[in-house]
């Protein structure tokens, strides 16, 4: 008989699918549909339904391993002994190299909890400044947008439902259908009610295929598509001028930047035609407005969404500001059903950017250099303010400085498989090797693990309980549904004793719900304040949104705010700032030597590097693949099937060819699920953002 069921949430994505998991005999487990969680109301994609497939299997790590010195082969160790290796190394390696020779890679797949104790560890037990994470790669180009046009960064600022209600949603570089498949109920829902979808992907995905107009652009060019929207709205009257001179500042000198993308530039710039522009633009500014019922005001509301087709890029922040500039120029950022969002990724991609894994962040969204954040932080942990380390590298110039003479001599990865989703993956994978210490705290041997000296094996998602913080900034609790192999622990234990065997003077609790209430703590006052939440409050299937301040005993506690900027915006003077976003194009433009545009990205069956879905025997694992136009295969002499040779000036690849006829000509797609592609990826990296360039170099493919 199946035990009873418990309620949790997927190990995958930013939706956070609720389902419903249960231990069955042998160790198996099922899963469940949770019809009454509100985000995904009881569906899932295969990688949900699947997600069972690791437990029990002989893919699962279940005891540490080291690395012999002689053989140069991973040996079985006990726990005591690998914990008290990394500790020995990593004080040695600090005693002669100062304390940023260690170095801390997290990731936003792992909980608020354990995301807040690394930060909390790098900090305080490692007393290094030498921390990042994986959400560097994944939207930090629109946390950088967010923050400099809004004063905040939350992913999407109202409840993903709203997708239903608005008038027009705009999709720049999403391919939801494939990535966050439950998602795309809201856009047929807002089509059944009236409402048009507008796509812009270089490749007609299944997300476009639902779109009443698509946009096929070349990689990398949607700044310049941004601008030219701007144009044509000033140039039609079409700017919300009451609502940029009550709620913004800065559009002058966006108007002004703006007036020099004339349609017909922009098709030169974006290969979009002026004619498909100017569809758009009347769709913006409501000529055609359709959705039904009474309104009393006839502007369409408008939603535009980013995702990583627009962000993952050298420009990706200026390329939001630019979307964003279109928002507030219609007048939307905090009208209901309507504004600016931008779909995360990771499952705790949102709250594993607010608590202290970020190179420049400490707990609450707080800044490292500011001297009141760290006094509060400081405090929360017990800790003199001047003990706490300033801010460090980025995630791709830390993992580029590992070995040199300057550089981190020790790594301690969590959540991240870099080998294979590192850009200019050769370089870096170099830089791993040239590590006096590598540490991984894994489930299965990754690509990453496979190159550690030590390996330690840890709990997964239903195995262990801890908060995320979904796409929507909504807290929600994923609960321990089953009990984990023996052999493993959980990564707060691993924090925990390591940090107990470098002597740490703060504590490092190792229940989830005490780190969730001094997190709670750490945050309060920071933007995004989690001290109103406990676990008794988010038990059941709503969660709470952030920011949720506690309030003073015998008040009614505060609810939580589902929906941003209604009165004001997250700045000082409480305006939305418009930025002007300057178009330089991509990095790497094509030439004779590489004609073409390479973009990556994602395919509905694996998830991320892979490390977890290509284990999964249920998700088919067909390998990579070079999608390319039947005129582009044509030309090169290729056929479906036929095995074909990516290069870039990085490296190449071989995969087969998938010949489609939805993939602009001049451009070539592979995912990046599998070891190969991001040899070639560019490494060039937004200034503001520091997000590698994933979505566009240039490349040649031959047979
Ligand atoms: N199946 C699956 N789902 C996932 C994940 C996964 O690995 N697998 N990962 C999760 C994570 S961490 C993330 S970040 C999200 C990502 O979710 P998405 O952003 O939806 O996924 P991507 O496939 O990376 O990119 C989206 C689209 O951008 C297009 N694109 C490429 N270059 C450009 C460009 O220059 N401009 C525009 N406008 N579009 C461009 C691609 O053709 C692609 O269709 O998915 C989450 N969900
Ligand atoms: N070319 C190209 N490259 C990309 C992208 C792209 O679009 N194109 N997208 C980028 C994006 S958006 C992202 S988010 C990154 C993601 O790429 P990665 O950072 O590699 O993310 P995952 O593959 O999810 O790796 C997570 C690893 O942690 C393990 N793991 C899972 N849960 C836990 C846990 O709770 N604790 C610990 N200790 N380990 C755990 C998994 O088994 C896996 O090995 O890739 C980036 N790379
Ligand atoms: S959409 Fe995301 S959260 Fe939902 S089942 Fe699929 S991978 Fe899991
Ligand atoms: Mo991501």
């Amino acid at each position: 008989m199946a035990a009873p069921a418990t309620r949790t949430h997927c190990p995958y994505c930013s939706l956070q699918c609720g389902m419903t998991v249960s231990s069955r005999g042998r160790g198996g487990i099922e899963v469940g549909a949770w019809e009454e969680f509100p985000v995904n109301e009881g569906a899932m994609c295969r990688k949900g339904w699947t997600s069972g497939g690791l437990r029990g299997s002989r893919e699962r790590l279940t005891t540490p391993l080291v690395r012999d010195r002689t053989t140069g082969a991973l040996r079985a160790a006990g726990w005591d002994e690998a914990l008290d290796l990394v500790a020995d190394r990593l004080r040695a390696l600090q005693e002669a190299h100062g304390k940023d020779a260690a170095a801390v890679f997290g990731g936003g797949g792992l909980t608020n909890e354990k995301a807040y104790l690394l930060g909390k560890f790098a900090r305080v037990a490692l007393g290094t400044s030498q921390i990042d994470y994986n959400g560097r790669w994944c939207m930090s180009s629109a946390a950088s947008a967010g923050n400099q046009a809004f004063g905040v960064d939350r992913g999407l600022p109202f409840p993903l439902a709203d997708v239903e209600q608005a008038d027009v949603v705009v999709l720049v570089g999403s391919n939801l259908a494939e990535t966050m498949p439950p998602a795309a109920r809201h856009l047929d829902r807002l089509r059944e009610r009236g409402g048009r979808l507008v796509v812009v992907d270089p490749r007609l995905t299944p997300t476009a295929e639902r779109a009443d107009l698509f946009l096929q652009p070349v990689p990398g060019t949607d700044l310049a598509l941004g601008l030219g929207v701007l144009h044509l709205l000033d140039a039609q009257g079409a700017v919300d001028e009451s609502y940029v001179a009550a709620r913004t500042t800065g559009f002058e000198e966006v108007r002004r930047a703006a007036a020099a993308w004339w349609p017909e530039r922009v098709e030169r710039t974006t290969g979009i035609a002026t004619d498909e522009l100017r569809t758009l633009v009347a769709m913006l500014a409501g000529a055609a407005a359709s959705a039904g019922g009474e309104r009393s005001d006839r502007r369409p509301r408008v939603m535009v969404l980013t995702a990583r087709g627009a962000e993952q890029h050298a420009q990706g922040t200026a390329t939001v500001l630019a979307w964003i500039d279109v928002a507030l120029a219609l007048g939307m950022p905090g009208r209901r059903y309507a504004g600016y969002g931008c779909l995360t990724g990771q499952g705790n991609g949102q709250g594993g950017r607010e608590h202290g894994q970020k190179a420049d962040q400490l707990p609450g969204y707080r800044m490292i250099d500011d001297p009141a954040a760290r006094a509060h932080v400081a405090g929360v942990w017990g800790v003199p303010p001047s003990s706490l380390p300033g801010k460090g590298r980025s995630a791709y110039e830390l993992l580029d400085a590992l070995g040199r003479y300057d550089g981190p001599r020790a790594l301690l990865v969590l959540g991240s498989n870099i080998v294979v989703s590192a850009p200019n993956a050769t370089h870096i994978t170099q830089r791993l090797e040239s590590l006096d210490l590598l540490v991984v705290c894994d489930i299965v041997m990754s690509e990453t693990a496979a190159l550690a000296d030590v390996v330690l094996p840890v709990t997964q998602w239903a195995e262990e309980t801890g908060t995320m913080t979904n796409l929507e900034g909504r807290v929600i609790l994923r609960q321990q549904a089953i009990t984990p192999p023996d052999g493993v622990r959980s990564d707060l234990d691993v924090i925990a004793g390591l940090a107990l065997r470098l002597g740490a003077t703060a504590a490092f609790p190792t229940d989830p719900e005490e780190i969730f209430a001094e997190l709670g703590r750490a945050s309060a006052g920071g933007k995004a304040d989690y001290s109103g939440i406990t676990y008794a409050r988010i038990a059941d299937e709503k969660g709470v949104f952030w920011p949720c301040p506690a309030v003073p005993e015998g008040q009614a506690q505060h609810p939580g705010t589902p929906r941003l900027f209604a009165d004001s915006f997250a700045t000082p003077d409480g305006r939305a700032r418009f930025v002007v976003p300057e178009y330089a194009g991509p990095a790497e433009e094509p030439g004779s030597s590489y004609p073409l545009h390479l973009t990556t990205g994602r395919v509905l069956a694996q998830y991320q590097s892979g490390a977890q879905t290509r284990r999964i025997r249920d998700l088919a694992d067909d390998g990579a693949f070079v999608e390319m136009h039947p005129m582009l295969a044509d030309r090169i002499g290729a056929h479906d099937g036929l095995p074909v040779v990516v290069r870039t000036r990085r490296g190449e690849m071989k995969a087969p060819a998938r010949v489609v006829t939805t993939i602009r000509p001049d451009t070539v797609f592979v995912p990046f699920h599998w070891v190969g592609v991001n040899r070639l990826t560019n490494d060039a990296l937004d200034p503001s953002s520091r997000m590698p360039e994933f979505k566009v170099c240039a490349a040649d493919v031959l047979v």
